[in-house]
């Protein structure tokens, strides 16, 4: 298994996780970019946003539904940004997609 964060899900490498269950993991950043930060993935390995298939609709679902609930648990009832960057043109640099949640300082648009 090549995959970083295949391993985190199989608890190969450690990770500060939020929540974990049947279908997700939450885990904060390693380089956090704000004071909460932390990334929601699934435990089904899918490349990029561009290989969800219809199957994985629901699960999508439950990664933004997730976040949401982590979010607010984290004290960001204020505001959030959430992140998926898809390709490395877009700044994916770990090829599992990964919803980043950013909190707790100011956001601004349109990112750089
Ligand atoms: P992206 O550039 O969108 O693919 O985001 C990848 C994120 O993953 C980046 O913000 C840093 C984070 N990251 C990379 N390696 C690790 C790791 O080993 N542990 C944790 N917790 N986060 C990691």
């Amino acid at each position: 298994m090549d995959c970083l964060f295949c391993k985190i899900v199989a608890g190969e490498i450690p990770a500060r996780k939020l929540y974990e269950d049947d279908q997700v993991v939450a885990f904060h950043d390693v380089g956090p970019q704000a004071p909460v930060h932390f990334l929601v993935i699934p435990k089904k390995h899918i490349r990029t946003l561009k290989d969800l298939e219809e199957g994985d609709k629901a699960l999508a679902g439950h990664m933004v539904y997730t976040a949401q609930q982590l979010a607010r648990e984290q004290g960001c009832e204020e505001g959030f940004r959430l992140v998926m960057n898809c390709e490395a043109l877009a700044g994916q640099s770990v090829f599992h997609i990964h919803l980043h949640v950013l909190g707790q300082r100011p956001m601004h648009w349109p990112p750089g």
